[in-house]
């Protein structure tokens, strides 16, 4: 195996025994074929679309596909076996309808010729050097074509919570093939790929938009609210991941039944949402960012529900508590499928928590978010007066995604060493890093707004954006804003790829820098969008606030 996607990264270099994350060897190179495999699936697609036959169903695929890629959302060497067979299924089917409209496909890439009759087979090619990232020789054609796979990870993991919603572009489900086709493309220049990996910022800011429109227009606009951080006495089921559609399923079947709902780490910003105050039994957030999960879940004592990322490898205590569904997965671990219609069956869960302890205490009291993008708006008056005062002199916008490593106590400091001057603009998992201390306010705007997850990233921009035109301004980066960003998976790749996309400059990154950019790239990334990492805490408030 050889994985280097997120900001765990062994050495800073790859993982290459087994993934820090708890990723085996044979999983890692089943995502790699899978990937291969989707790569085959995109070129085929891309002469569907040429002749305009409905490959919606392919599309579907693929962004399915991608997102059980990302990291920490998939563990099961089954679920990629089975993906991988229904890959060269749709494929095959999607030649033979090619060739009924008498195209001839000439020339095919192994990707789209290789066949499998077996588990072991899969396996066999899976083990080849050829599918896998270390495939691509020259060092700077190997991190932009990563670079580019990452951000469309992240690209189809928000399209696929759209989808659920019944939201769907057939422009990025375009771009997505076109991107992968091209990544297995010797002609292209380094030039060309930089160029397509900035186009893939452009679809990353289509993507959001259509998350955010799916989301609001299903849940309406999130508004301010006070999250209950303490537990009641009632069994219970914790919900993790990204994905509202699950949350709803879930509300929907728990109603009444005496079970409560809580929520961890990435759902924290459903209670938001105005549509899931009327749900009696949701009762707050339980715990921190996805990496505690091993003590929290121990404490939770209900079971638990993986809709997407971010999984820890769960203990034995409790394994058989754990539950995943969606493009998530984990050996041993009971996967609920959908229906056809995207209809899910919780009721084992709910039994389960019936018989089950109520969750122990591990925090009191609440804390507040809902400042995505309309809830600002409507406080504009308050925030554009702050800024003319001076009573607010500069936002951080310190969104993505918190993580294990110590050196991203960072973070805490950072926020704990602002000064009182400031605001933090959050979302994503990141916020755990500061959401509760207690930074007080300026004149009763928080000093930590939380947009909400990683996607609402979207929410900052556009709020950026009408900043911007507020105080009547050229270019974005006039504003009084810095970027201090926290990555960890690929979700926070396609983030920075649509901020680039948006034209902010200076965009600090950390707390290390991909092992996946190679030294030239990371240059064309600072001699054009100023990117940088972090120092230390008190250097880099300096240099923010020069
Ligand atoms: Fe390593 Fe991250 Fe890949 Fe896991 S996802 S194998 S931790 S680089
Ligand atoms: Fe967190 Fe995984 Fe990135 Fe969605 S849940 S931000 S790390």
């Amino acid at each position: 195996m050889f994985c280097y996607q997120c900001q765990e990264a062994a050495k800073g270099t790859g993982c290459t025994l087994a993934g820090v994350c708890g990723k085996k060897a044979e999983v890692a190179n089943l995502q790699d074929l899978l990937i291969y495999t989707i790569k085959g699936i995109s070129i085929l697609a891309n002469e569907g679309r040429k002749i305009e036959i409905n490959i919606n169903q392919v599309d579907k695929f693929i962004v399915n596909g991608l997102f059980m890629t990302i990291t920490n959302a998939n563990f099961d060497d089954n679920a990629f076996y089975k993906t991988i067979k229904e890959g060269l299924k749709l494929r095959e089917e999607l030649k033979k309808n090619i060739e009924s409209k008498g195209i001839v496909l000439k020339e095919l890439h192994d990707s789209v010729t290789w066949i499998a009759e077996s588990d072991a087979e899969i396996e066999l090619k899976s083990n080849s050097a050829d599918v896998g990232v270390l495939a691509t020789d020259n060092e700077d054609v190997r991190s932009l074509r990563e670079l580019i796979i990452y951000g469309v990870k992240g690209m189809a993991a928000y399209a696929h919570h759209a989808y659920n919603l019944g939201k769907e572009n057939n422009e990025i489900y375009a771009f997505i093939t076109k991107a992968l086709e091209a990544t297995l493309d010797d002609s292209l220049s380094a030039d060309d790929l930089v160029a397509l990996t900035l186009e893939t910022g452009k679809y990353g800011v289509d993507v959001m938009a259509l998350l955010d429109d799916a989301n609001t227009s299903t849940y309406g606009n999130p508004e301010i609210t006070q999250v209950n951080i303490g537990v009641r006495k009632n069994p219970a089921i914790l919900i993790s991941g990204h994905d509202l559609n699950d949350l709803e399923q879930l509300l929907e079947q728990t109603k009444g039944t005496g079970v409560d709902v809580y929520t961890h780490s990435e759902m924290l910003p459903a209670h938001y949402y105005p549509a899931f105050k009327k749900y009696g039994n949701f009762v707050g957030n339980y715990g921190n960012a996805w990496w505690k999960q091993k003590e929290e879940i121990e404490a939770f004592n209900g079971p638990v529900i993986f809709t997407t990322n971010c999984i820890v490898p769960p203990k034995d205590s409790y394994k058989n508590r754990i539950y995943t569904t969606g493009a998530s997965g984990f050996p041993g671990c009971k996967h609920i499928e959908a229906d056809e219609k995207g209809n899910k069956d919780f009721s084992e869960i709910i039994q389960h928590a019936k018989k089950l302890d109520s969750p122990t205490e591990i925090e009191t009291g609440s804390i507040v978010g809902g400042f995505a993008h309309a809830q600002v708006f409507a406080l504009a008056d308050k925030v554009v007066d702050a800024v003319k005062t001076g009573a607010i002199k500069k936002f951080f916008v310190m969104a993505g995604c918190d993580g294990r490593m110590k050196s991203r106590d960072y973070y805490t400091d950072f926020a704990k060493q602002l000064p009182d001057d400031t605001v933090i603009l959050t979302a994503g998992c990141a916020k755990y890093k500061y959401n509760k201390l207690a930074l007080g306010d300026i004149g009763g705007i928080p000093r930590v707004l939380d947009a909400g997850q990683c996607n609402d990233s979207y929410s900052l921009a556009v709020i950026a954006l009408k900043l911007k035109e507020i105080f009547e301004l050229n270019d974005i980066n006039e504003l009084p804003i810095a970027y201090n960003i926290a990555w960890y998976e690929q979700k926070a790749v396609i983030v920075l790829l649509a901020l680039l996309h948006l034209g902010v400059k200076n965009i600090h990154l950390g707390p290390t820098l991909p092992a996946f950019l190679s030294p030239n790239v990371i240059n064309v990334l600072v001699n054009t969008f100023g990117i940088a990492g972090i120092t230390n805490v008190q250097d880099d408030i300096d240099m923010f606030l020069q």
